[in-house]
């Protein structure tokens, strides 16, 4: 529901989105004690178990329910005491005289235990056949050569199932913000790949609940939210709703939907054990609502995804150390080779720019400095040398924004934003440099940035999100991956010898 409060976005990360105490109106909530007596009922029983709210609470579930789905219901809830895990139970008979329901049961976090139970009427699809389906997801997912083809895959087998307008796939970076690396569209949709977004537009408790929770669906962002009722008395704590499949989301993000034209946006958490590594996002222009087992397919189906992603990550990287090792050897025989200094390190800088991706890279040795691809004039790069030889180099020195060590340096970070050194002799502070350009220019668009100006001047819609982003990373380059900097560190090694044996020669020669 459209509130006329204007929207502070300014606390965002402070919304207790838990705890709105309102639900969708798609199905209806109970929450019971132990005893089962229903303490909560969202405003819509009505529609359901032809009593009011009021009359509803107080009363014991057996009178409500029909006792052989109680009886389910409770054998369910058995199973997860002491857990904040969702179980569910489909086309049960709960209601006499009503068609069958899906049920979703789990006992709200915190304070002395309370039973939630949230129903919707079932969906009519016999045929549908959950295991079959992940199953035939999966093996469609695994058919991907690399990573990213699998999030393209993971893409289309959920937007298959549910049938969303547009399915994303999407990462965050170690620094919150993120990225759109996997997609699915309906034809006639611009695609969203690649288009980067600032951590602000998740929220840290949304993220925190996504770790905990792993689905959700908004089925019409313009539905009116039903209260839980009785709403709570001052003091009271609030029904907490983290594992609720209804909850009813923030207006915050209500409205940014509504601007984006979204009327229908699912999102699967995507883990990495502990960790949220993405989320699956579905949108919809139509409201949309998929059966709670379709649903729960595409959930199970995030679970296994989120596995895949992790052992596909550990071969990548494995990979990546290989290769690392094979350009180690190459470089130490391109040393034993009777070629100058200078026709070594070259060779050593391409080797390098394949397993480091860089727009450039400059050695500079004793007073000479020789450069490949882009990289800052001469004088800017005296001034970097110098200000590296003012600091610790005794390891490899990285960083996305050189300006924040050098100021003067943000006049060419459209060239140069980002830097990673390698110290390459010990005593006379030579360097092998990698550069990488300013991050909102080197970004690949799918989209067009144009747009933008025919939009309003609404905050809240992801191309703005873009812009919110370019002005967070502005003369930043993309990060320099824990994966690299290994590779580079192992090659600092490496380098060190290679010059000492070069300038030996180069010092036999001499004589
Ligand atoms: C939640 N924001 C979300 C969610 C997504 C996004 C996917 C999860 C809920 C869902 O499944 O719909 C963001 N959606 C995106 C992005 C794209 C997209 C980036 O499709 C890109 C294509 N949002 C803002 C700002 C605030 C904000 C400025 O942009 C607050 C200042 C808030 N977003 C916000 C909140 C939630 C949210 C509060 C939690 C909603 C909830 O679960 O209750």
């Amino acid at each position: 529901q459209a509130s006329d409060a204007p929207l502070d976005l300014t606390s965002c990360d402070r919304e207790p989105i838990h705890q709105l105490g309102q639900v969708q109106p798609w199905g209806f909530l109970l929450s019971a004690t132990t005893d089962g007596t229903v303490r909560h009922a969202s405003a819509n029983v009505a529609e359901h178990l032809n009593l009011t709210p009021e009359a509803v609470v107080g009363r014991r579930l057996d009178q409500l329910l029909d006792r052989g789905s109680l009886h389910d219901i409770r054998a369910r809830l058995q199973g997860l005491q002491g857990q904040h895990q969702t179980d569910r139970l489909f086309s049960l008979p709960l209601i006499a005289g009503k068609p069958p329901y899906d049920v979703a049961v789990h006992f709200a976090p915190g304070g002395s235990p309370i039973m939630v139970i949230e129903a919707e009427p079932s969906a009519a699809e016999p045929r549908f056949d959950a295991v079959g389906t992940v199953k035939g997801m999966m093996s469609r997912l695994l058919r991907a050569r690399d990573l990213a083809g699998m999030h393209d895959r993971a893409a289309r087998q959920v937007r298959a199932v549910l049938g969303f307008d547009r399915v994303m796939v999407y990462r965050f970076d170690a620094d919150g913000t993120g990225e759109v690396v996997g997609e699915s569209t309906a034809e006639r949709l611009d695609s969203f790949r690649g288009l980067r977004f600032p951590a602000s537009d998740i929220p840290k408790q949304a993220r925190a609940l996504y770790c905990r929770n792993w689905l959700r669906l908004i089925a019409d962002a313009a539905a009116v939210p039903v209260p839980v009722l009785p709403a709570p008395t001052p003091g009271e704590r609030v029904l907490d709703l983290s594992s609720s499949v209804l909850r009813s989301v923030s207006q915050v993000h209500i409205e940014y939907l509504r601007n984006m034209g979204v009327a229908a946006s699912l999102s699967i958490s995507i883990m990495r054990g502990n960790d949220l590594w993405g989320l699956i996002a579905c949108h919809h222009a139509e409201p949309l609502l998929p059966s709670f087992q379709r649903r729960s397919a595409a959930e199970l189906f995030g679970q296994l995804y989120s596995l895949q992603i992790e052992s596909f990550e550990r071969m990548e990287a494995a990979q990546h150390d290989a290769e690392a090792r094979a350009a180690q050897e190459r470089v130490l025989s391109a040393v034993s080779s009777d070629e100058k200094i200078d026709n070594t390190l070259q060779r050593v800088a391409e080797e390098i720019r394949l397993l480091i991706p860089c727009d450039g890279a400059a050695i500079h040795t004793g007073t000479h400095t020789e450069t490949i691809g882009a990289t800052p004039d001469e004088d800017m790069l005296a001034g970097i040398v110098a200000m590296l030889n003012r600091t610790d180099t005794s390891r490899v020195f990285a960083t996305r924004e050189i300006a924040v060590h050098y100021p003067p340096a943000a006049a060419q970070a459209e060239v140069a934003a980002g830097m990673l050194a390698i110290p390459i002799s010990r005593a006379s502070r030579d360097y092998l440099i990698l550069f990488r350009r300013e991050m909102v220019h080197s970004i690949a668009w799918a989209g067009n940035p144009a747009k933008v100006a025919e939009q309003g001047t609404d905050r809240l819609h992801p191309r703005r999100s873009f812009e919110a982003w370019q002005q967070e990373v502005r003369g930043c380059s993309g990060p320099w991956l824990e994966s690299e900097r290994r590779v580079a560190e192992a090659l600092r090694v490496t380098l060190l010898e290679v010059v000492v044996r070069l300038s030996a020669s180069a010092a036999d020669l001499r004589r």
